[in-house]
């Protein structure tokens, strides 16, 4: 067992105090007095106290589940979705078991100041009524996972889940990864966070905390036995330490079938409550509705056959085509669901062909390199200082380290003796499929005027606006292609701060990356950050250029690329956007 001395717990955690730990989980048991869960349609129309309850009884039936994400800003129509997907998908033979609730990121801010924060693109509920009112237009079990644990709101959030019927609730990924704009106060998000999971280990029935592992620390590693050992520690830091269940979410980024198919197999031996859901495989959807849908049969098909197996209660998860452009609408989202089901009824006939030799021999790896990752991190955090039997200390350590250097320091695979950098024991396909990107983007970028740029001496300072991070990590590795120099302007980095970095580091321009639906209001403000600083210089910004426009209740975002040309920024929709400015830069002609 490796056990290297990485940290100082002083360094990590320096803190005089920390809240009390053992205050926390008694003030969250003695919240249970008051807020309890409660009936709703869905728990009266299944006569069970719990979905754990009700997901035991589909599995020991060999019924497969189906779960919808969705959330619209206007709050009528997330209530009227609620009813209209149940009831039309209904009409064509078709159950949805689950509806995860995509929560606007401003409700992560404690409900006294949310209304002053930015808002993403997901629906607001305002009290513990609204949540009530929108769990109940269906008999559909209700999952609360974004922006709800691992925000400074998550007590009081999952306070009006509880009442309002839900006994799913995370989400624990989140925690660990997700930053609010300008929040700092990690302590405060951790005792919210815990006194949250305290009540709900306390309900008198099971409630689910879920956590996301590909919100998590899933989503950049670049070994997959971490992210299967992620949720051992989760696990630990859940069942162990604070006596709660909890269960486990992944897929967005699994796009090879045996992994995909060997890590449902792993999780569910590693992390055995009833799964909550298998994520869509996202990332795959890059293309026209028509493309994707090949890319959702890929990946549906292996989750089903995964199911029929070995039924791991995760309802599985058809994330409708459009994903890619924009945030799908009710018609599409029932569309996905009919196609679900009829895909479950094909995929029987092909399961008995699937090599289960490769999948099971993936399988044994995940679990073997899962168990070193997570014996290697409490060793390493106890040789540190760190009190592992803590839940404040051991939370605020994990998410203050990050996955990155987690898995450099605990993963399983040897260190390469030339890069010092971890092999992965089971490469994660995330990684592979970004160099893949970078080499096919830097081909196209020869017809550009990329050899112009080499021997330039540019510097570019890179960072997202959020948590996705793909795109910086392309970037990087095209901008290293082209010979520019990057300066890591970080991830969820705030206005002010990437002002301050560009201040400090003489860059020539500030390439961005925005996905939340900010794009127009982080410009504008990082742009007064830049002016007050008297820094004139070229900002490029891509991913989803889009907003709900200010003051309106409509629910989906609208394209600003025109706004934010007319501010100054450059919006760029491809790679070669970028190039013109990088031309002129190397001309003396920035902007
Ligand atoms: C992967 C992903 C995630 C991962 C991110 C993991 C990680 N660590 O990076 C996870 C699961 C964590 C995630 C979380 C969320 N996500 Co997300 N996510 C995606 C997904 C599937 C892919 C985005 C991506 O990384 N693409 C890879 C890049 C390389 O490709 P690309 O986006 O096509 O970009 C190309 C160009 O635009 C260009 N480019 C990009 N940036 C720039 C910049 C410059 C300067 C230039 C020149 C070029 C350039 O480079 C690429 C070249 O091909 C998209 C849907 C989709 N299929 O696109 C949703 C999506 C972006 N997510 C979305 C949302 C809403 C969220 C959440 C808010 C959901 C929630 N409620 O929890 C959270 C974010 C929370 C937070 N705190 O920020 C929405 C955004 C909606 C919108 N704005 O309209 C999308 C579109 C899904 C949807 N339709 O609802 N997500």
């Amino acid at each position: 067992m490796e056990v290297n001395l990485n940290f100082r717990k002083k360094d990590l955690l320096p803190e005089p105090e920390l809240p009390d730990v053992k205050e926390i989980i008694s003030h969250g048991r003695l919240l249970a007095n008051d807020w309890r869960v409660q009936s709703c349609e869905f728990l009266k129309a299944h006569h069970c106290g719990s979905e754990r309850e009700y997901k035991i009884r589909q599995m020991e039936r060999g019924k497969l589940m189906q779960h919808a994400h969705m959330g619209f800003r206007d709050v009528g129509k997330s209530e009227r979705a609620f009813s209209e997907i149940y009831e039309t998908v209904l009409k064509s033979g078709v159950e949805v078991d689950r509806y995860g609730i995509c929560l606007d990121w401003s409700m992560g801010f404690p409900r006294d100041i949310r209304d002053q924060q930015i808002q993403g693109t997901g629906v607001i509920l305002r009290d513990a009524e609204a949540f009530y009112r929108l769990t109940n237009q269906a008999p559909v079990a209700s999952h609360f996972g974004d922006f709800m644990l691992g925000f400074p709101a998550a007590l009081e959030n999952t306070q009006s889940a509880l009442s309002a019927g839900v006994t799913t609730i995370g989400n624990l990924g989140q925690y660990f990864t997700f930053e609010l704009p300008n929040w700092r106060d990690d302590v405060e998000t951790t005792r919210s966070t815990l006194t949250a999971i305290a009540l709900m280990a306390a309900q008198p029935v099971d409630v689910l905390i879920h956590s996301n592992l590909d919100d998590g620390f899933a989503g950049v590693l670049g070994d997959l036995c971490c992210a299967l050992g992620a949720a051992a520690v989760e696990r630990y830091l859940v069942t162990d330490l604070l006596g709660g269940k909890v269960t486990h979410c992944y897929g967005h980024h699994y796009s090879t079938p045996e992994l995909r198919y060997a890590f449902q197999l792993a999780l569910s031996e590693i992390s055995p409550q009833p799964g909550s859901m298998i994520y869509g495989n996202t990332t795959s959807y890059r293309g026209m509705p028509a493309q994707n849908y090949a890319s959702l049969s890929g990946y549906l098909m292996i989750d089903i056959a995964a199911q029929i197996r070995n039924p791991s209660g995760h309802a599985i998860n058809p994330v409708p085509v459009t994903e890619n452009q924009r945030i799908p609408d009710i018609s599409e989202i029932i569309d996905a669901q009919i196609f679900a089901a009829q895909l479950i009824d094909i995929t029987r006939g092909f399961d008995s062909i699937i090599d289960m030799g490769k999948v099971q021999e993936i399988r044994k790896k995940l679990i073997e390199g899962a168990e070193t990752f997570k014996r290697n991190l409490l060793s390493g955090f106890e040789a540190s200082g760190v009190d592992v039997s803590n839940a404040v200390e051991m939370f605020l350590a994990i998410r203050r380290l990050g996955g990155k250097k987690l898995e450099q320091w605990y993963g399983p695979g040897a260190l390469d003796p030339v890069t010092g950098l971890r092999i992965p024991v089971v490469s994660s396909d995330t990684q592979r499929e970004i160099m893949e990107a970078a080499r096919y983007h830097m081909a196209q970028l020869a017809d550009h005027g990329a050899s112009q740029l080499q021997g330039n001496k540019l510097r570019i300072v890179v960072a997202t606006t959020d948590v996705h991070e793909h795109s910086k990590l392309l970037l990087e590795q095209i901008l290293i292609g082209l010979g520019i120099d990057i300066v890591d302007g970080g991830v969820s980095v705030d206005p002010d701060d990437l002002a301050q970095i560009v201040e400090c580091s003489e860059v020539d321009a500030v390439i961005l990356s925005t996905y939340n639906g900010i794009a127009l209001s982080y410009y504008g403000q990082l742009k007064d950050e830049l002016e007050e600083r008297g820094i004139s210089l070229p900002v490029m910004i891509g991913g989803q250029l889009n907003q709900i426009p200010e003051d309106t209740d409509t629910s989906l975002p609208v394209d600003v690329s025109p706004e934010l040309k007319r501010l100054g920024a450059i919006p760029c929709r491809s790679i070669q956007d970028m190039m013109p400015c990088l031309l002129r830069l190397v001309a003396g002609n920035g902007n």
